[in-house]
Order: structure tokens, then sequence, then C-alpha cells
């Protein structure tokens, strides 16, 4: 879909995406005037930003000085506490390993040790009792060294079971900001998200004011400028508690879109250019539900595996309220060298539970071939009674997953289609125990994705 497009070096990120010299070339030689960073990648790298403001480029996102204050976990803890909003119980500071034993016991366990230089989970350990702490120490600073390259932790207390509840906001040049309704993002597998959605079952309007409130607080202390997300731990009593804050667009902002009706990159450019945002927080309303599933190139029924190899077949839901950002076509190769999402599908209602109708339609709508995908997952977290209600929090994805997670149901249309194909090939009605052997056949999904019949 890009007008142009430009090489800038070899399938590994390291060797191109990541390559900040080779990025700033290539926008001179497309004469480019700004850079949007995306999610990933150098999206919330201080030196990429300062190098762009350095070289005259707009970087469409934060200042460097203000992503190199909110990337430091310690001071982004420091900073909100002074700006007066609340902060889960722990250190504000690197500890020795002497010193985290002292505060754990202080604090009394479960307590997390957290990576400083960290952020989305990365470093980060639970401790349940004195003898694990030796352990997690080590493998807390173990995974800072080789993500951060800052082997520096600290502690806070373990908030077990509670939500994760994401404020974006909006900042101008001008010092406007306005805050555009949480996300609810519990639903996660190893730190990454599964299912997000916006309004938070579990956030009411008073809440949501009081979130929104601290958010632009300390978006203000801190001189924010451009979009932003606060990621914020809710317990069950409502309390809140800032966590990080994360300098870029998110993934999971088409939620906040649909249920606000503004376009956030335009909104993102607009504010690089030196303009002002497009609406005061009175004009902002919230309507209606939205539900984002990441579609990720993984096979649910093994662990997780990566899927990678080229799409035989792709036939994607619509119809109202259904939007589909996605990167992939009939004939793609999905690679190994990145993150396994290849689309998200999101579904707006006027209410919760017709969003929830909406995308479990367009799941059986969706066929993608030729990769395995966490479509069946997506399928069996929507079907979950407690998905439905609404009640869940940041462990309930890995403890169902822990009970065991069985293939049969989930997979009935995929055997269905092998079924078909069968029944195409071989002229006869084929029998379960063929169908189900033929459904773990790789030759057989390629067979099916050939057929014509089937297609249609
Ligand atoms: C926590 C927490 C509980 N207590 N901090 C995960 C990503 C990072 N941004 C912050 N995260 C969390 N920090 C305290 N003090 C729970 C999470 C968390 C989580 C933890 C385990 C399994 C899934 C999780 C999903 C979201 C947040």
């Amino acid at each position: 879909m890009a007008d142009e497009a430009y090489l800038i070096g070899p399938a590994p990120s390291a060797q191109s995406y990541l390559k900040v010299d080779r990025i700033i070339d290539t926008a001179r030689t497309a004469g480019a005037e700004a850079i949007h960073p995306g999610y990933g990648f150098l999206s919330e790298n201080p030196e990429f930003a300062l190098r762009c403001e350095q070289e005259g480029l707009v970087f469409i996102g934060p200042t460097s000085q203000a992503i190199r204050a909110m990337g430091g976990k310690t001071a982004a803890r420091s900073l909100a506490t002074h700006a007066g909003v609340p902060v889960v119980p722990g250190t504000t500071r690197d500890l020795t390993d002497e010193e985290v034993l002292q505060v754990a016991t202080e604090m009394g366990f479960p307590v997390l040790i957290k990576a400083s230089a960290g952020g989305g989970g990365k470093g980060m350990r639970s401790v349940s009792a004195e003898a694990e702490l030796a352990g997690a120490i080590r493998a807390a600073r173990s995974e800072a060294t080789s993500a951060f390259g800052n082997p520096a932790v600290y502690v806070e207390r373990y908030l077990d079971c509670a939500r994760h509840i994401e404020m974006q906001i909006l900042a101008d040049k001008a010092g406007n900001v306005v805050y555009l309704g949480e996300r609810e993002c519990s639903l996660q597998r190893r730190h990454q998200k599964v299912v997000e959605e916006s309004p938070s079952p579990f956030v009411d309007a008073d809440l949501r004011r009081r979130i929104g409130e601290a958010a632009v607080k300390l978006a203000k202390a801190a001189s924010y400028t451009n979009a932003g997300t606060l990621e914020f731990l809710v317990d069950s009593a409502k309390n809140f508690y800032f966590l990080e804050l994360n300098a870029r667009l998110q993934v999971e902002h088409p939620v906040t879109e649909m249920v606000t009706g503004l376009d956030l990159v335009k909104e993102q450019i607009r504010i690089a250019a030196g303009e002002p945002l497009s609406v005061r927080q009175e004009e902002i309303q919230l309507r209606g539900h939205a539900i984002e599933c990441r579609i990720y190139a993984e096979d649910p029924f093994n662990n997780f595996m990566p899927s990678p190899g080229r799409i035989q077949v792709l036939r994607n839901p619509s119809g109202p309220g259904i939007r589909i950002d996605s990167g992939i076509y009939e004939g793609c190769e999905v690679p190994l060298y990145y993150d396994p999402i290849v689309a998200k599908l999101i579904a707006w209602g006027q209410d919760r539970s017709e969003a929830i109708g909406r995308m479990r339609r367009a799941l059986r709508e969706y066929a993608i071939i030729g990769v395995k995908t966490s479509i069946p997952f997506h399928h069996r977290i929507l079907d979950h009674p407690q998905f439905q209600k609404g009640e869940f929090h940041t462990q309930f994805l890995e403890r169902w997953l822990a009970e065991g997670f069985k293939e049969e149901s989930g997979r009935l249309a995929e055997i269905a289609l092998v079924a078909g194909a069968l029944y195409l090939h071989t002229r006869k009605p084929p029998s379960p125990v063929s169908v189900s052997q033929a459904a773990r056949s790789e030759s057989l999904w390629k067979l099916a994705a050939r057929h014509e019949a089937l297609r249609r």
C-alpha cells in the first residue's frame, strides 16, 4: 500500500529496522520531512528521536528528552510520586542484592523484582518467599542485562489478580493534554497482549475520570507531547497505581479510535507539525464498545510455537463494525524474523455484548490457511463465561492455560474444511478417523487450500 518503497537492508532487524543511520539516510533519499516510527523497533529510542531532531527531520512522537525521562522505570515512578499520582508501593531507586532482601522482608511477600531500565514485563520476577529471592534477583538481572544492557533492579509489592488498565493521552506542544479513555489489557500471555477492549468492563465513569486526570497530571509534569499511554494496575477495591508510560502509539490503539471516532495517527502528525489538538476534553465522547483480537501466526495447540510460512488462502471478515489492520495477503510469506502478529481484528458495537457478538461472527468468517493462527484460541476466550461477564484479571489466561487447553472444540471449522477437501479428493464421505488424521497433515492443508470449490 506504500506509494514508494526503499530497501533498508537485510531481513534481520539489527541490520535494517534498528539501524539509525540507514533509516535517516533513507528518509533523506526519499525526501521525507518526518518519520513515523511505528510501534516497535526505534519507536521509543531516545537516540533515534535525538538524531531526527539534529538532522532536521520531524520525529512523529515525543521529544528525545521526554522519551529518556520515561524510559527509566524508577525515574518515572519518582516523577509520578512528585506529581501526586499513586504508584505501587516499592522503591524508587536501584537496589543491591542485600537491599532487595531487606526491602522485601520489610514489605512482606509476595514482591516483584523489576528491571529499572525495563518495561513490558522484561526482567520481571515475582517472589513469594525469601528462599526464592536470590534466584529471582539473578534471573531478573541477567534478563535485564541482555534486554536493556543494564542489570539494575528495584522492588514493588506484587499485586496479584489486579487489572491491567491503560489510559490513552494526547498532548500538543502548547501544553494542552487530553485523555481518551482506557483500554482493558489484562488478557495477556507471557506479557503478550491477546485481547484488548475499550472501555474496560471494570471501569465506571468516576474511576475513568480519576485515572484520566491522574494521567493528564503526570503528562504535564513530564512536559510530555504527542500520543502516549499510561499503564496502571487497578485492584479489586478500584485503587489504581501507575506502572509505566509508553512513549509511542500502541498496537491496540484502534479500540480507542473506534470508541472516540478520532484518528490517532492523524492527531500525532498534527501535533508533530506544531498544530493544536483537534479536540478539547469536554468534546471527547466515548461511544459504544470495541474489542481487538491480535491474530498471531502461532499454534495455540502446540505451546504457541511460531508458525511461519506462506498464506495459501485468506478470507477477511467484513460487515458492520468490523475493522482489520493487517499485514498479510494471499501468497505472501510470514517470515520468522519479526514478531508473529499478522493482523488485528477489531469489532465495534453499541455495547459490549454487541461487540462480542460481532467479534465471534467475524472470527468464524476469518479463514487463514497456510500458517497456524491464534484464531481458535480467540474463539475459546470469547466463548468463556468469565470473559463474557467481564470478570478476569492479569493472571486469568495463564491460569486457564495451565489447567489445560484442549484442541478439539476450537478446531471444528478447520476440521470441516479438511473433511470437505477429503471428500472432493476421494468422492467418498471421509471417516472421522481419516479427517482427524488429515487435520494434522500439512500436505492435506495444501490440498484444501488449492481446491477452488473450497476456496469459494
Ligand atoms: C505488576 C503486576 C503486579 N504487581 N506490578 C506487566 C508488564 C509491565 N508493564 C507491568 N506488568 C505488571 N506489573 C506489580 N507491582 C502485574 C503486571 C502484569 C502481569 C503480571 C503477570 C502476568 C500477566 C500480567 C499482565 C499485565 C500486567
